[in-house]
């Protein structure tokens, strides 16, 4: 179902708040079930409960594949540009993504991978994790993708977490310039984690690793060996498709768990009217398979659309800063969705990296993962979609599985930084402090979301009572996002940011807890408060305070120690950019930190730090002052 205009989508967006039970189960009729649903929806917020297509078997790989293979066989389903510019590329139909996922689904399944299983992917952008991804579903089991810039400790931790058996990868990544040695960092992590039996590696290099006999295997070995067919598993609605790991407010980063029919449902039905595509458009989205927008709009949403999907190994600033529009001259693209900080990155190198590119092919851009600032929305508008393309701001996060807030383009009138309106079936409200929803327009406080949506998050992996509270608690009866927005005259909304202890650098979630932790890891630290702050490109940056045993010697040998230390602890997107050795932490007689001070320093706004009389010692917000101010 494609909503064609404004009055469509308003007619859309009534029906299905007024009856979303008989709205969705008409969208999921488009799809392939083994075994219709019994009952759409069954939910309760309070003891978070929520089911939909209830009853309902289905494989989603047959909606991803199977499906497009009788009516467009030989249809390009991805298109892999390499991380180096060379005119080869691989286009891979629909037919041959099929095989493949079939060879791969029967080589899971000779290395002992049942349904239910869980199965750890950490790999580069190639499309073998594509495959990898589609062959866990066509088996059962639950894939949970880690992204493969966390270093050894976190890959362990989420391994161990969710208590995988098998684990993906390759023996290195191509990265801009660098080669990142990936399979040495599985090697380390697999030192900690005793339910893995497997792991099989993907040659994206010259393969020059170890191999620990009985436990590696090569991904070209194993295929030689595999048949090109495999009968999908009969999955039940409600069955984990898989597990993806994302930062809270807590110290400990929470498996996000996604369910199979829902989360087809709504993926299909947001790429298709968020990003109007239409039958032989080549859609890119330069997001990595590691995070949410990778999963649900590089993966499922366009392979369930019959969609033609690009996919980059590279960074946009390899060979240089065209690579981006380089790639969309050579390969014709016509949607192109990336986020805020790349745009950002971009834009201060200048119009000359872009007018040797033939950009008329774009309809469509869009952006995710952070607020897009003005400056950045009107560079992008004018420059990349010449004037003439819309721009979606899609807001959504990791919990919500697809895109939840955005204007649908050539239908909604776009207003710059405001991700605009709810997509039919979604119900946003604004609350207070307190919970109570703030009614009209022309407001601003905590968003909410107050009625299920098919791909919302069912519960957090190993740990239910954990979802509850993070996500159902603040707010009673609610699903609070974290975030803060406004709603304007006009009923749009703008997305302001997180008013918990998360941080958002560079449209990737760190918490700030999770960086402490790992910085008191340093032999030297005794105590550490991270904060974000504005930051031109990366939207927001880290800032951390650090109180050492002794004032250190070195203090930039000391500095470079801790950067190391985080890197080693979580992987380098969680550097801190700037660290301050102090005194002391502005601290109440409680022992709680008084971050909102720590956000206004970091900030470099300090005329107005608010009451500061409740400090258990005042005068060392003075000495972080000055401290501060000689950073800068
Ligand atoms: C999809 C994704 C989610 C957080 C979210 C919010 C921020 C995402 C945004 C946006 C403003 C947008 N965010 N899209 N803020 N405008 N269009 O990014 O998921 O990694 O879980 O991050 O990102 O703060 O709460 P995830």
């Amino acid at each position: 179902m494609k909503i064609k205009s404004f009055e469509e989508y308003l007619s859309t967006y009534r029906k299905s708040v007024e009856d979303p039970e008989a709205f969705w189960s008409g969208i999921a009729q488009e799809f392939h079930w083994r075994k219709l649903w019994k009952k759409t929806l069954s939910w309760d917020f309070n003891d978070l409960d929520v089911q939909w297509f209830i009853g309902g078997k289905l494989n989603i790989t047959e909606n991803c594949l199977d499906r497009h293979v009788l009516t467009h066989p030989d249809k390009v389903a991805i298109i892999w540009e390499s991380n180096e510019p060379t005119d080869i590329f691989v286009k891979i139909t629909y037919r041959e993504l099929y095989e493949k996922v079939c060879q791969f689904a029967n080589v899971l399944k000779n290395n002992g991978v049942k349904k239910g299983d869980r199965v750890c992917i950490y790999m580069p952008m190639v499309p073998e994790a594509a495959v990898a991804m589609l062959a866990c579903a066509r088996i059962g089991a639950i894939h949970s993708v880690v992204f493969a810039g966390f270093s050894a400790n976190s890959l362990a931790d989420r391994i161990n977490d969710a208590q995988c058996n098998a684990i993906i990868t390759s023996d290195i990544a191509y990265r801009g310039n660098k080669t990142l040695e990936i399979k040495q960092i599985v090697d380390e992590a697999l030192q900690k984690t005793p339910s893995i039996q497997r792991c099989i590696v993907y040659q994206r290099g010259e393969g020059k690793v170890n191999m620990v006999e009985g436990r590696d295997t090569w991904w070209h070995e194993e295929i030689k060996k595999a048949n090109k067919e495999f009968e999908a598993e009969e999955m039940d609605s409600e069955d984990p498709l898989f597990i993806l790991y994302t930062s809270g407010s807590t110290g400990k980063p929470k498996g996000v768990v996604h369910s199979t029919g829902g989360y087809m449902v709504y993926t299909k039905f947001t790429f298709e009217n968020v990003f109007q595509y239409e039958e032989n458009d080549v859609y890119w989205c330069t997001a990595d398979v590691g995070w949410i927008t990778g999963h649900s709009y590089i993966v499922y949403g366009p392979l369930l659309a019959g969609a033609t999907v690009l996919m980059f190994e590279g960074i946009p600033t390899y060979p240089d800063a065209g690579r981006f529009w380089r790639v969309i001259a050579k390969h014709r693209v016509n949607i192109f969705y990336t986020a805020p900080t790349a745009i950002r990155s971009l834009m201060t190198f200048g119009e000359e990296f872009i007018t040797p590119y033939n950009l008329s092919t774009l309809k469509v851009l869009g952006s995710v993962g952070e607020p897009i600032n003005e400056e950045a929305w009107q560079w992008f508008y004018k420059n990349i979609g010449k004037s003439r393309c819309p721009i979606v701001d899609t807001w959504w996060q990791t919990e919500t599985g697809g895109i939840m807030i955005s204007p649908l383009p050539r239908i909604t009138v776009q207003k710059p930084t405001f991700a605009t309106l709810p997509l039919p079936g979604v119900q946003p409200i604004v609350v207070d402090n307190n919970g109570k929803e703030i009614h009209g327009n022309g407001v601003e406080g905590n968003l909410c979301i107050k009625f299920p949506w098919p791909s919302m998050i069912r519960t957090t992996y190993g740990d239910h009572e954990r979802c509850k509270q993070n996500y159902f608690a603040t707010y009673k009866g609610l699903y609070f996002t974290g975030d803060g927005c406004k709603r304007d005259e006009d009923g749009y909304y703008r997305i302001t940011g997180r008013v918990d202890d998360v941080i958002n650098v560079s449209g990737h979630r760190i918490g700030t807890a999770e960086v402490e932790n790992a910085i008191n890891q340093h032999i030297a630290v005794v105590e550490s408060a991270v904060v974000g702050y504005p930051h031109d490109i990366k939207g927001q940056g880290i800032y951390a305070f650090v109180i050492c045993e002794s004032k250190p010697e070195n203090e930039e040998q000391f500095k470079k120690e801790v950067l190391n230390v985080v890197t080693r602890e979580i992987g380098a997107i969680a550097k801190p950019d700037i660290i301050q050795v102090v005194e002391g932490l502005p601290k109440t007689r409680s022992g709680k930190i008084m971050r909102r001070i720590l956000r206004k320093i970091a900030e470099g706004d300090t005329s107005n730090l608010g009451d500061i009389t409740t400090l258990l010692d005042p005068t060392i917000v003075e000495s972080i002052k000055e401290g501060a101010a000689a950073l800068r």
